[in-house]
């Protein structure tokens, strides 16, 4: 008859030697699965008595469960020791410099427009922003802008089909609709600047159907053409990132304005690129002039006891102007070449203390 004590020191030993999962799972089989030398004891029972079965059976049984929970407590040993291994494997140094992807980067026109904000922010303006989808009022009557102004034809505005009182919405033509919302909500002073989308029914190398626009704004009591012309030239040169900026008003008209004025800037265009600073030719560069008596009243200021001062620029442009890209259609072809070319630093947020760009 086997000698039980035998066997189990046998198979105990067979489990700690058990190196791997797939070792202990054959010792495992060999021992307690259906042919195992434990499991073959089982079928010596038939030929006992019943009272040497009874004995015989049990301590079999005693012996096939320490076998097993041996078997169990060296698995889990087993397994823990195979996670250690793969954790210690699979450590990812997340201070290492990731693999190179292709990175995102920020649109020449949002850059443009952060550098602009960056700097007015810097010179005393707030951010003022309102809606796309404007009313006539803000967007033409309180800009003094006459009832039969071609502005207001289906040829230069995008308009909705009319309300059921007849009112038609439109997308605004400029973000001057939100220096009218900023003058009828705010007492003055009032020095803000209105970045946003802008639409207009237009589109060639240098106009598209929805463009950027920063326009500001300046209510305060005595301002004049000379709080404008320093408050342009300084946020020019500062744009240009040189001192060397020279410029020059041309008397123009604007409905909202009087005096209007575009302001125009010295450059070189001689080798294609144009260069700020340098040169005899003349760019323009914005639009700008004393707001008109009729739109401070329009917004229920009295022009007698405040005046003010806007201007308008195109972001696109100036953008283009500024970084060399020569057609504005391109800025909306999300074409992602063009983008990896143009694109700019996500990391470097324009400001005054480290730099534009
Ligand atoms: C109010 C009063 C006056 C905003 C102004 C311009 C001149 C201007 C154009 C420049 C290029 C638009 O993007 S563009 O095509 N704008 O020339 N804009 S003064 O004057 C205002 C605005 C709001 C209440």
């Amino acid at each position: 008859m086997t000698d039980l004590n035998t066997l189990e020191a046998e198979v105990l030993a067979q489990v700690a030697a058990a190196g791997d999962l797939q070792a202990l799972d054959a010792v495992r089989v060999a021992a307690v699965g259906k042919t195992g030398s434990i499991s073959g004891l089982l079928k010596t029972l038939g030929a006992m008595s019943p009272d040497e079965r009874k004995e015989r059976g049990a301590a079999i049984n005693a012996l096939r469960d320490r076998v097993q929970s041996a078997i169990t407590e060296k698995k889990a040993a087993l397994e823990a020791a195979e996670l250690d291994a793969r954790l210690s494997r699979e450590t990812l140094d997340l201070t290492l410099p990731g693999p190179y992807r292709r990175k995102g980067s920020v649109h020449p026109t949002m850059q443009v427009m952060d550098e602009m904000v960056s700097i007015f922010a810097d010179m005393g303006f707030a951010v003022a922003e309102g809606p796309d989808i404007e009313d006539d009022f803000h967007n033409f009557t309180a800009l003094n802008f006459p009832e039969k102004h071609p502005a207001r034809e289906m040829h230069d505005t995008f308009f909705f089909e009319p309300k059921e009182t007849g009112e038609r919405m439109l997308l605004r033509t400029h973000t001057s609709p939100v220096q009218v919302r900023t003058m009828v909500s705010q007492k003055p002073p009032i020095r803000i600047i209105a970045p946003g989308r802008t639409y207009r029914c237009d589109s060639d190398a240098t106009h598209t159907p929805m463009f950027h626009q920063v326009e500001g704004l300046v209510i305060d009591k005595g301002i004049h053409m000379g709080h404008l012309k320093w408050t342009l030239e300084t946020f020019i040169a500062r744009f240009f990132e040189t001192d060397a900026v020279t410029t020059q008003f041309r008397p123009h008209h604007f409905p909202f304005t009087e005096p209007s004025a575009e302001m125009d800037v010295q450059c070189d265009r001689s080798g294609g690129e144009i260069k700020i600073g340098q040169g005899t030719s003349w760019l323009e560069i914005l639009g700008c002039g004393m707001v008109h008596p009729n739109v401070l009243r329009a917004c229920g200021i009295d022009p007698d006891e405040y005046q003010g001062f806007a201007f308008g620029m195109g972001v696109d442009r100036l953008g283009m102007l500024k970084y060399g890209m020569p057609d504005l259609r391109d800025m909306f072809a999300s074409d992602s070449r063009w983008l990896a070319h143009y694109g700019f630093s996500g990391f470097a947020a324009p400001n005054a203390a480290s730099g534009l760009s």
